[in-house]
């Protein structure tokens, strides 16, 4: 039925002009929607559409990785997280380097901001990730010591972070990004100096400072590469059937619009085959993949990438209810997106566009879960 929905919504779209401006694609969407939600009242008039949003309409978790000066700073930025969002994940404020900028120095301030603005907001918050190979503060790469003190080091920062948030960061990617793209385990630090059976102690230092915390291992290119994914799953199911204590599996899912939907199913149903929560944990469609310096986004796209984003949230939305986690996107806006800053190319990944004003994708999300 949905199906049919947003096939005859592409057949319309293709009957506009490639060039109409994208200020009125928005509206011809926001127009049919308003019609189909309009009800009935008693009296026999019918109401003005309720307003949606992502956390009125999803039914599971929908979040953002967030910027914490944007979120101090700019009040629309903040506006729109407290109306969207239902679950925040730190996009840097707790990463080794933020978190830990000496050995005895933590610098809780701004990722006790952020939990404080999730309490306050009624928000689930992820955590964001304890072992990584980037974002190491230089004492950490010139530590010198023996495996000893280089596993005090490792478990300090885990339970000294996990023990922080205890009963208030409900889940954490415990281990970021460990694999080589060629499904190798990455020549990280950690590798280096802790050996291959430092994933499964992370998550148990992780475990034993806050027992209820949902722990997961987080990593790219699900979707790109089934070497990868393969060697991802083979990773995930040896510490389940190891019994470490790992709970979920995030899918970074930093994609592109003419990514295959059969890659996109593989991605996401072949990480719930683990029986593991499932997390798609940084989502965002590039629509500039190539690196074109003038491309402008034109109605093609924001409508190509509504479709894949209509797929990705309807693909996830059919997962067993439990292993559901829930969808973050990596940032809010096309305004903060980290793509254009890293890539240096114009490109607009995210569902707000750079006005925060909603994009065709917004109601492509909301409608792949009716
Ligand atoms: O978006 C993040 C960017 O601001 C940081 O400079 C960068 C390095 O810490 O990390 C980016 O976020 C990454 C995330 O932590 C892990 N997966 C890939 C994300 C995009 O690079």
């Amino acid at each position: 039925m949905r199906a049919l929905n947003r096939f005859n919504r592409k057949a319309v779209f293709h009957s506009l002009k490639v060039s109409l401006a994208a200020t009125a694609v928005s509206l011809f969407l926001c127009t049919s929607c308003s019609k189909a939600k309009n009800s009935k009242s008693i009296s026999g008039d019918s109401e003005p559409a309720k307003v949606e949003s992502f956390q009125k309409n999803m039914p599971f978790a929908f979040g953002a990785a967030v910027n914490i000066n944007l979120l101090k700073s700019n009040t629309s930025y903040r506006e729109l997280v407290i109306k969207e969002y239902s679950s925040l994940t730190a996009e840097n404020a707790m990463k080794f380097g933020a978190l830990h900028p000496a050995e005895k120095t933590y610098n809780w301030s701004d990722a006790d901001y952020l939990v404080q603005f999730a309490s306050d907001n009624n928000k689930r918050v992820h955590g964001h990730t304890l072992i990584w190979y980037k974002s190491l503060p230089t004492w950490v790469m010139d530590f010198q010591g023996d495996s000893e003190a280089w596993e005090q080091l490792f478990k300090n920062h885990i339970q000294a972070v996990v023990s922080r948030f205890r009963g208030r960061v409900v889940s954490w990617d415990v281990v970021n990004e460990a694999l080589e793209d060629n499904g190798t385990l990455r020549n990280s630090i950690w590798l280096q100096k802790l050996g291959p059976n430092y994933i499964a102690r992370a998550f148990q230092y992780a475990h034993e400072a806050d027992p209820n915390a949902l722990l997961f291992y987080n990593d790219y290119g699900h979707e790109y590469s089934s070497v990868k994914r393969a060697a991802i799953i083979n990773l995930v199911n040896g510490l389940k059937n190891a019994g470490v204590p790992i709970h979920g599996i995030g899918l970074q899912m930093h994609t592109r619009y003419n990514q295959t939907d059969a890659n996109l199913n593989a991605a996401i149903t072949d990480a719930s085959q683990t029986g593991l929560k499932v997390h798609i944990s940084e989502l965002d469609i590039a629509v500039n993949p190539d690196n074109n310096p003038s491309l402008t986004f034109s109605a093609l796209l924001e409508e190509q990438q509504a479709e894949k984003y209509f797929f990705i949230v309807k693909t996830f939305n059919a997962l067993p209810a439990n292993q559901k986690f829930g969808i973050t996107t990596w940032n809010v806006s096309d305004a903060d997106t980290w793509i254009t800053g890293h890539y240096k190319r114009p490109d607009w990944p995210l569902p707000f566009d750079k006005n925060y004003k909603r994009k065709a994708c917004y109601q492509a999300i909301i409608d792949a879960v009716k």
